[in-house]
């Protein structure tokens, strides 16, 4: 497909030698640059095809000038669809992606078996690095975030999904518009012997069912559907031309907990009916399918107010991730040892959802600063990490969330990250055990 070619890979992270390999294989003959550095001018002259990163905006002014060439610009996911030799799923989405794909690919791989089955996209594989090991009997499970769809062209899954929109990376798309017009990419090619799961409580999504060409299969958590996923009363409910058959129960059958968990796991059970998996393996693995530990892990509800451990978020980048993760207002618990990190991002992504923030060890002072420079006020010290659970427990109300999501390794405090996300859950198990008391 690109033998000997002179193809530019824009960005060296994952994607970008993901991209790299792929393309040597195929005997094209490629060039690497990041989107800040001076491209030769001959480079530039020769190339013939481009790849970016999804990293890289479209509008950075290296990508422009070589569009304005007429040079063909793709991304790293459409590059690898184009080589897929099987069936494809693909999952976007807000919120939950992640859990959903992972869920996703462990359904598949026991239905197929963990060589016929890849995980790839924003979970952390690159999709270019898996491709090649696809038949025609083998399917992808990609997790495919708006920088990855903003590039794609004749991308085309056999069953996508799009789990939710809420206002996010409003720094890259700009607008609300261009945002959910990135996301719609996923279907935009699919036609009507395909399928495409769409959330039918999120206004975004459900919108884009008169846009959709594919079968639609819609899930809600508020609703009955006549045709669809639903919750009745905790069960997950499907129904077809108002005839239901009741699945599972969240509360007892599964180990993923909370509404959004409920939401991924309709999305999961529709993905998984379309690509025709026997309910006995769908529903056997979500029953045994656990959140990854400290890893924006549900702890349990107390008083009406939600515990997540995040405290695998050891630098700012992965904290990003946590906070974002939150649907609502937020206690979040943060700080701890120095590693001399900047943390203006991470606190740009808070987005007006942390309603208190707790500091505590090394880098309180040095965070509580540069939260202040962002006009949060709402800040308390702790001394101990006890006294800052303690305190964000006493300021969090009804509905909202307690989140330990450090963007600080615990150096100094604990012997590492799982040691503090343990004593968080203890902790919380400790109040759940005296409020249940209280309420006995
Ligand atoms: N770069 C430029 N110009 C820019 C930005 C970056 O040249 O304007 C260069 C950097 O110098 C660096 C390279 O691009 O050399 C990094 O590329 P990248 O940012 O695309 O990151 P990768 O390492 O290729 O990782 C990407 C995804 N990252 C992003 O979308 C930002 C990873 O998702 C994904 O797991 C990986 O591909 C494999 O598919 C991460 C992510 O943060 C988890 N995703 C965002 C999110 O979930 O919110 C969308």
């Amino acid at each position: 497909m690109f033998a000997g070619e002179r193809v530019l890979v824009i960005g060296s992270g994952l994607s970008g030698q993901g991209a790299m390999d792929f393309l040597a294989t195929e005997g094209a003959k490629t060039v690497c640059y990041n989107s800040n550095e001076e491209l030769p001018l001959k480079v530039e002259e020769q190339v013939e095809k481009v790849i970016v990163s999804p990293g890289v905006p479209l509008d950075a002014p290296m990508v422009q000038r070589l569009r304005k060439r007429g040079i063909p610009v793709i991304g790293e996911m459409e590059l690898a669809f184009r080589a897929d030799k099987g069936r494809v799923i693909a999952i976007t989405g807000t919120n939950g992606k992640t859990t959903t794909t992972s869920l996703v690919g462990q359904i598949m791989k026991a239905h197929l078996g963990e060589d016929r089955t890849f995980v790839v996209g924003n979970i952390g594989r690159p999709y270019t690095m898996e491709v090649k090991k696809t038949a025609a009997d083998t399917v992808t499970v990609a997790e495919i975030s708006s920088f990855q769809l903003e590039s794609t062209d004749t991308f085309c899954p056999y069953v996508s999904a799009v789990l939710n929109i809420t206002p996010d990376h409003l720094d890259r798309h700009h607008t609300m518009e261009a945002y959910t017009a990135a996301k719609e990419r996923i279907m935009a090619n699919q036609t009507e012997d395909q399928y495409c799961v769409l959330n039918y409580d999120n206004e975004a999504t459900r919108d884009m069912l008169c846009r959709c060409q594919a079968k639609p299969l819609c899930f809600s958590a508020e609703q009955e559907l006549w045709n669809g996923y639903f919750l009745r009363g905790g069960m997950i409910v499907k129904s077809e031309e108002g005839r239901a058959t009741e699945l599972l129960d969240t509360r007892l059958d599964m180990k993923l907990k909370g509404r959004c968990n409920a939401e991924n796991v309709m999305a999961a059970i529709a993905i998984a009916d379309a690509m025709k998996v026997p309910w006995a393996t769908t529903l056997g693995v979500i029953r045994e399918f656990a959140p990854v530990e400290h890893r924006i892990e549900y702890v349990a509800t107390v008083a009406g107010v939600d515990y997540y451990n995040d405290s695998k978020a050891t630098n700012p980048d992965a904290a990003i991730q946590g906070i974002r993760a939150m649907d609502r207002k937020t206690v979040l618990i943060a700080g701890g040892y120095d590693k001399e990190n900047s943390y203006d991002d991470w606190i740009e992504s808070f987005e007006g959802k942390v309603k208190w923030l707790v500091l505590m060890g090394q880098t309180r002072e040095k965070i509580a600063e540069c939260a202040a420079g962002h006009g949060i006020q709402n800040i308390r010290f702790a001394d101990t990490f006890e006294e800052a659970f303690l305190s964000a427990a006493q300021l969090s109300k009804e509905g909202d969330a307690v989140l330990l999501s450090p963007a600080c390794a615990s150096f100094g405090m604990f012997k590492d990250y799982e040691e503090r996300g343990r004593c968080f859950k203890e902790y919380v198990r400790r109040i759940y055990g005296s409020t249940e008391k209280q309420k006995a």
